[in-house]
């Protein structure tokens, strides 16, 4: 098929319909009132029914009774669920890949990414339910040992987001799983088909390996649901992914009551890119991490701070190379470039470039709208390029689309600065061939984020390290390196065998 002929609502339901029964969804039993789009073609293509809050209250007592049961099964007996998940993983990559072209929009290559980070945590998970560990420290009295034990936490719930409906809840939930957490998912009401088709795949392999029944659950619903989950104290952790505004609403209630969240928001990621920088290899990276995914991950590129001796020479490449990108149906061969989620979307981005003219900037490509008379109800928007002097307000904000602006620089400590002067800390990338110049981007003075790169872009991360940023992204750290601490709780144990009892800092209390 070609990019630009897109295909009919029968056609996308038809191909959900099947994908839905391999991976033994009820579709009865999720079908309902809400109508959901696909951006596509932005036409009805699934019904789906909504959750609410009697529906999480159950869902927690259930996960509460599961906890129990589920954090006195060994580590490892844990992993094998988590194993056997991504082995249907692997059997259904296809299927979920899928899901989330219909559903989000992403090009196949993209979607079936998407499906490889979960068949990665899911590998990584099973080593770690081998590996989980504390440290033990010398005690400084005779006769005693110090240590500390990690203990699964309780009932985890996992909201996500729109743009990775299925990766951001298997990094989630494989670690909880294997840490002792059951799971109470509650996916972006955008992509209902791809959590109920990823839901059941999980619950194919809990009935497998006769793990107990409630340890993963599934409830689909508006942002109401969100709220209850995130009120009710039996949810001991809360980890969700989307907007700040969202983990506005979702850091401080958590903290009310005492529970954890872990909150990863927006970011507003930049490269800077040096006099020395491979040019070819740069504009490649930034084209990808910019214009990928139409602008809606959260790694997104959506700066670029070049120094001044290059900056015109790269703006003029990369305007080259965008307007060369294949638009059109994410599903067809070659497109690079897929929809934007819906009519919302594509206004902000329109309306941020306008805010940027305003503030002295100059569209140098994109930003037009493909498609409409195809489709008048999806949203395929040009991938756009904005050239900028100034670090304006607008530039300061995420927009979630595929809007760029170039920025130019003189040195160094000034394109540190910039990059490190926007509300959000997620990404951020350097391109250089000088090493002085990278690492003190690394340094302590130097990139402000959770992740920070060296002649890579900003997206596109890999599942084997912690996953996150600072500042208004909300600090938490997802995925891989130690961020299964986050699921558990610490005891430090002092085990006394001396048969005296000495107190701790010389403290006499004889009585
Ligand atoms: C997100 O956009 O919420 O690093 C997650 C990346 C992906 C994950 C993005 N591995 O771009």
């Amino acid at each position: 098929t070609s990019p630009t002929t897109l295909p009919t609502s029968e056609r996308l339901t038809q191909i959900a319909r099947a994908s839905l029964d391999r991976c033994g969804v009820d579709v009865d039993a999720l079908g309902g009132e809400v109508t959901n789009r696909s951006p596509i073609n932005g036409e009805s293509v699934f019904s789906v029914a909504y959750g609410d809050e009697t529906t999480v209250k159950l869902a927690v007592e259930r996960a509460q009774d599961a906890f129990k049961q589920w954090r006195v099964v060994p580590a490892p007996v844990r992993g094998a669920l988590v194993k056997r998940f991504g082995e249907l993983l692997v059997e259904h990559k296809d299927d979920i890949a899928t899901f989330i072209s219909l559903e989000v929009g992403k090009i196949t290559s993209e979607a079936r990414g998407e499906v490889q980070e979960m068949i990665d945590i899911c590998d990584f998970a099973v080593g770690l339910s081998r590996q989980i560990g504390g440290s033990t420290m010398p005690s400084e009295r005779p006769g005693h040992r110090l240590m500390e034990t990690w203990h699964p936490l309780g009932v985890v719930g996992v909201i996500s987001a729109f743009n990775f409906p299925a990766a951001v809840w298997s990094w989630n939930t494989a670690i909880a799983l294997v840490c002792g957490d059951p799971v109470i998912w509650k996916p972006s009401e955008l992509t209902p088909m791809t959590s109920a088709a990823c839901a059941a795949l999980l619950d194919r392999a809990v009935r497998d390996v006769e793990a107990p029944r409630y340890v993963s659950q599934l409830v689909i619903g508006a942002q109401e649901v969100g709220q209850v989950l995130v009120d009710d104290p039996g949810v001991a952790l809360v980890s969700a992914t989307g907007s700040t505004r969202m983990g506005n609403l979702v850091g401080p209630r958590v903290a009310e009551r005492f529970g954890r969240s872990l909150l990863e928001l927006g970011g507003n990621n930049a490269a800077v890119v040096t006099g020395s920088a491979d040019l070819d290899l740069t504009m490649r990276g930034i084209v990808f991490s910019a214009a990928g995914t139409a602008g809606q991950r959260c790694t997104t590129m959506r700066r670029v701070i070049a120094h001044r001796s290059i900056v015109d020479d790269l703006s003029e490449r990369l305007a080259g190379a965008y307007s060369r990108l294949p638009i059109g149906d994410p599903m067809a061969d070659g497109t690079l470039v897929g929809p934007m989620v819906h009519q919302q979307a594509y206004e902000k981005m329109t309306r941020a470039i306008d805010s940027a003219k305003e503030a002295g900037g100059s569209l140098i490509v994109g930003g037009g709208r493909r498609l409409a008379d195809a489709a008048p109800n999806a949203y395929y928007a040009e991938p756009a390029i904005v050239r900028i002097d100034e670090q304006a307000p607008i530039v300061r904000e995420e927009t979630f689309a595929p809007l760029l602006y170039v920025l130019p620089y003189d040195d160094l400590d000034e394109a540190i600065a910039l990059q490190n002067d926007v509300p959000q800390g997620l990404s951020a990338s350097i391109f250089t061939q000088d090493q002085a110049e990278a690492e003190r981007f690394l340094s302590s003075e130097g990139a402000d984020c959770g992740i920070v790169n060296v002649n890579i872009g900003t997206s596109g991360a890999e599942i084997g390290g912690a996953f996150g940023g600072e500042k208004h992204t909300g600090g938490g750290r997802e995925s891989g390196s130690d961020a299964w601490r986050a699921y558990m709780r610490r005891a430090t144990n002092t085990v006394n065998y001396s048969g005296e009892l000495p107190l701790a800092q010389g403290v006499d209390f004889t009585v």
